[in-house]
């Protein structure tokens, strides 16, 4: 009975004592001893017929709206609550280390406010075009919605993912280094096309774009960016946007600073200039070591990070081992992403899984093995336009400590001898 146990999870009775005798992690070998009790003590493993195969479940629309499993309950965001003094101006992050393939689920999405979610009524939201336009209009969510749609996987990146590294590693968790991420299928309209409408007078070279929430955030965004690939969308893996994306209308500027992608977005003034104001001068601004700052850092530079293993996904098992993870780039696809296990002495190429899109989460892997050796593990990504992902000592010899933003430098993580995973800082 224990035997067949055992068998089951896929750990035959030799792989089990070399597990056990390599002194893995504690929580692995607890793992592999609660199985071995579990089956013991429970009619639910096989050869008998668990529980749930002999009952009948809930029936249709019992949940109308689905959730996740009852036990994946784990799987949620999470803020860092030292970071900021109120949760209505705030960040939580994505659960990286979770996810598969390239779509973060709705419900995951990290969340960015200045002033809480606005929960604004559809039919009383419009959209105002105004400013350097030959004509001012204002758009109700169903003009909009009758505009031919378009739906692109992109990926929205806070600036300030990873900001808390600047100085030195602090943060033993994935989602907390790398979390202010997500990438989803968006629809809406083009900006170009509604801009056709107003028709953008000769001296328009700048749009303001301002949320209808509390804060009434606002950024500049050059107009050759949104002839480019702006959109104006209400939907987000297949439904409306979720309050806390903005519903029910925001604007995504693809592969450039979250902070431009305005939620609740209600009204976009054609100017001549940028409008320096509130967050443009203040925040979102890359402070130098000389106290200069850099200026229009709109792009997301080209990232990665190995999701698996990470601090929250130690190895419990010596042997095959898949080295995930996810890259994206700001400037267009991924090219190529290597893998380092010496601390980036020496690097071996990733394969590139699924799709591979514009501005968009990119899978990597590479199947190898591990026996127990220490391991500094790195990813670097090269995207199209042959931009490679900078060390942490390039990083900081360009730009300093003082800033908070754009730190896109090649992550380590320190792998032990017992399978767990730390985070550290390699030059
Ligand atoms: N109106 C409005 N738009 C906003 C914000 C906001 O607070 N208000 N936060 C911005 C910031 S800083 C980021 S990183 C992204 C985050 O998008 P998300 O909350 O959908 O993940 O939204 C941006 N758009
Ligand atoms: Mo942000």
């Amino acid at each position: 009975m224990e035997q067949l146990a055992r068998e089951s999870e896929g750990l035959s009775i030799s792989d089990r004592r070399d597990f056990l005798k390599k002194g893995m992690l504690a929580a692995g070998a607890m793992t592999a001893t609660t199985f071995a009790g579990t089956a013991a003590a429970s009619k639910n493993l096989p050869p008998m017929e668990p529980s749930w195969g002999r009952q009948l479940g809930a029936g249709v629309v019992d949940k109308p709206y689905g959730q996740p499993s009852a036990y994946e309950k784990e799987v949620v965001r999470r803020t860092v609550p030292w970071l900021t003094a109120e949760s209505i101006a705030s960040i939580s992050m994505t659960p990286i280390q979770d996810l598969k393939g390239i779509i973060t689920p709705n419900g995951l999405v990290f969340e960015r406010y200045h002033a809480g979610v606005a929960q604004i009524k559809p039919e009383e939201h419009r959209l105002m075009i105004h400013g350097l336009v030959e004509r001012p209009i204002i758009f109700t969510m169903e003009d909009l919605m009758r505009f031919p749609s378009v739906s692109e996987i992109k990926f929205i990146e806070c600036p300030a993912n990873g900001g808390m590294e600047w100085k030195g590693a602090q943060m033993e968790a994935l989602q907390f280094t790398h979390g202010m991420l997500s990438c989803c299928e968006w629809t809406g309209v083009p900006l170009r096309v509604l801009l056709e409408e107003a028709g953008v007078k000769p001296e328009g070279k700048w749009i303001l774009a301002e949320g209808a929430d509390g804060s009434h955030m606002s950024r500049s965004i050059p107009l050759e960016k949104a002839l480019d690939d702006t959109l104006v969308v209400y939907a987000q893996n297949g439904e409306m946007l979720r309050p806390e994306q903005g519903y029910p209308l925001r604007l995504l500027n693809p592969g450039w600073e979250g902070n431009t992608s305005i939620k609740w977005l209600r009204r976009l003034e054609v100017g001549d200039k940028p409008w320096y104001h509130r967050e443009e001068t203040s925040k979102y601004t890359d402070l130098m070591a000389d106290g200069r700052a850099r200026k229009f850092t709109f792009v997301q530079e080209t990232n990665s990070v190995i999701t698996n293993p990470c601090p929250e996904n130690p190895i419990v098992k010596s042997g095959l081992i898949e080295i995930e993870g996810m890259a994206w780039s700001g400037r267009g696809k991924i090219k190529q992403v290597d893998i380092s296990f010496d601390g980036g002495v020496s690097w071996v190429p990733a394969n590139l899984k699924g799709l591979v899109l514009d501005k968009a989460l990119t899978r990597f892997s590479l199947v190898t093995k591990w026996d127990g050796q220490p391991w500094l593990l790195q990813s670097r990504a090269i995207d199209e336009t042959g931009y490679v992902q900078p060390t942490l000592g390039q990083l900081r010899e360009a730009r300093g400590t003082n800033s908070i933003y754009h730190k896109n430098s090649i992550h380590s993580w320190k792998v032990e001898a017992n399978g767990g995973v730390k985070n550290v800082q390699i030059s």
